[in-house]
């Protein structure tokens, strides 16, 4: 069976992202398939591409992979689910042949996806095994009943099959088929993506990421993932940084410093970023991330004020934030706090003393966003109703961002705009752009701005330190 992979996602910011999990997917499809893929991130007028290189091909399957519903910058508008509607509806012009969608984007919500946009076919979450196996499905080889999560249409109604008994194991994981990807990627980019396991054991009140790749914690081995990171550079591939895709990188703790052995051992000399966690994290751990190429960490602290933090069921404290941060201070490992502000439950004030933690934290990096809950992108009812709160926060935001020179609060394109992140390419700073906020702004500056911040505006009622917004 002829399948032509499709992936849809244009996002470029922070930066493109080259679709790992169509490349994790394919590598796992036996190789009498004949395969293309068709990433449409950087096509000026995409769906004329598609059509046409879909007909070239002659393709007997059309894998759609639907990355992200939010937009970048979490101002809560994203267009997603009318675009990827239009890519549907233009393959249907072109060819009869089946249209299955999957990806993280989808997995977060596929029954309502189904139904608005209608594909033949729907895999949510991983689909290493169960994309394999619709494909035999539908050769006519095997039935489709015991492929999980597998959603598709009975008359007008959606119906999906059970979620797998058991994940992948990631023990043998194939590595991904780097050699589908668009060389754009890496001529223009070089920015690489790797997992070294699946799950994540905790249970933040908001987090998605379970629904598309379980709790249960599997881990790849060390020394395989050494050797996917030296052969990323292969076939003169340019890598200039890599992420580190799981969810949270330093959970389990051991498992990391095997990781981070394993690179020292086989001297990966490429940097890399991953998202680390409060929990898990000691001196050990952050030595020898420094020493294994870590660029840097980013992590989801949400908030500065404990009462957040338990309805956000983080399992840490704002002390946790605080040790960590010291710690990484002291490795010199650069630390990026992501904050979440407008969470359910949250008033404004909270968000000042979130803003007066942050000050008093002074992390290397900061990014802070106003909180977009996922099916604000099909229910305009709750996305009006979160948009007050958005306003107001991001109001807030707005009167005070002057004092925080090196944040990044990208839903008011603050540090965080297509035209600075092109400049800093130009000047060949490469990873995360909070890594390199820094060195544009003059020390001096800065500590006159947060001179101004902590000792001269804080506010006297011991409950908040920022001004209020107005
Ligand atoms: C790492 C990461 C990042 C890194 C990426 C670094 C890099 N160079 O790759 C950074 C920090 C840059 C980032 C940015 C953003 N991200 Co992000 N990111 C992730 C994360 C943690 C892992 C993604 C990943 O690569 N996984 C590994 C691959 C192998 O897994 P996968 O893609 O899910 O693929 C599997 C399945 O989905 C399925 N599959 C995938 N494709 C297809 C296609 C078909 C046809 C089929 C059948 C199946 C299938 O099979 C695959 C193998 O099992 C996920 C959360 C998560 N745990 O999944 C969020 C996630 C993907 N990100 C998300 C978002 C929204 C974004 C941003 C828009 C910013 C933001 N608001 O956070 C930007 C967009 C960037 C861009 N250019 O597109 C959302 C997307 C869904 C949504 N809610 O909209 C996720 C799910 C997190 C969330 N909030 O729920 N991200
Ligand atoms: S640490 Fe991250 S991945 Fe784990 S539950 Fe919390 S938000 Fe989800």
């Amino acid at each position: 069976m002829r399948v032509a992979f499709v992936s849809g996602n244009r996002e470029q910011l922070p930066d493109p992202v080259i679709p790992l999990g169509i490349v994790t997917v394919a590598a796992n499809l036996p190789a009498r398939h004949p395969r293309i893929l068709i990433d449409l991130c950087f096509e000026e007028d995409p769906v004329p591409v598609l059509c046409s290189r879909i007909q070239e091909f002659g393709a007997d399957l059309i894998a759609l992979g639907m990355r992200n519903i939010q937009s970048a910058d979490y101002s809560g508008k994203s267009d997603a689910i009318e675009y990827y509607r239009e890519l549907i509806q233009s393959i249907r012009q072109v060819t009869n042949a089946p249209v299955v969608l999957g990806g993280s984007g989808f997995s977060v919500m596929p029954s309502e996806l189904m139904a608005a946009l209608r594909p033949d076919y729907g895999l949510s979450g991983e689909a290493d095994r169960s994309f394999p196996a619709l494909v035999e499905a539908l050769e006519g080889a095997s039935g489709s009943e015991k492929i999980a999560n597998l959603y598709f249409f009975e008359g007008d109604e959606v119906v999906s099959t059970v979620a797998p008994i058991e994940y992948c194991d990631l023990r043998n994981a194939r590595p991904a088929q780097r050699s589908l990807v668009d060389p754009r990627h890496y001529a223009v980019h070089g920015i690489e993506g790797i997992q070294t396991k699946r799950g994540c054991p905790l249970s933040c009140m908001y987090c998605t990421y379970p629904l598309i790749e379980g709790r249960v914690g599997r881990a790849r081995e060390p020394r395989a993932v050494a050797e996917e990171f030296l052969s990323l550079t292969d076939d003169g591939r340019r890598v200039e940084h890599v992420f580190i895709v799981d969810s949270v990188f330093n959970l389990p703790r051991r498992h990391a410093k095997e990781v981070c052995q394993a690179l020292i051992e086989h001297s990966v000399s490429i940097p890399w970023t991953c998202y680390a966690n409060p929990l898990g994290f000691d001196v050990d751990a952050a030595q020898l991330m420094k020493e294994a190429g870590c660029a840097g960490m980013e992590i989801g602290s949400d908030s500065g004020t404990d009462k957040q933090l338990l309805v956000l069921k983080k399992g840490f404290t704002t002390d946790d934030i605080r040790s960590m941060s010291r710690i990484a201070k002291e490795v010199a490992l650069p630390d990026c706090h992501t904050f979440l502000l407008g969470t359910p439950g949250e008033t404004l004030d909270d968000v000042r003393r979130t803003l007066d933690f942050i000050v008093d934290l002074d992390p290397f990096g900061a990014i802070l966003m106003a909180w977009v809950d996922d099916y604000e992108a099909l229910d305009v009812g709750l996305a009006i109703e979160r948009q007050r709160l958005r306003d107001s926060v991001l109001e807030l935001l707005d009167s005070h961002k002057s004092e925080f020179p090196w944040w990044s609060i990208p839903s008011i394109g603050a540090n965080y705009d297509p035209a600075l992140f092109k400049m800093l390419r130009r000047r060949g700073y490469h990873g995360p752009l909070w890594q390199h906020m820094r060195k544009l702004v003059s020390p001096r500056t800065a500590a006159l701005k947060r001179k101004r911040r902590t000792s001269g505006e804080r506010a006297d009622n011991g409950s908040s330190g920022m001004p209020s917004a107005g």
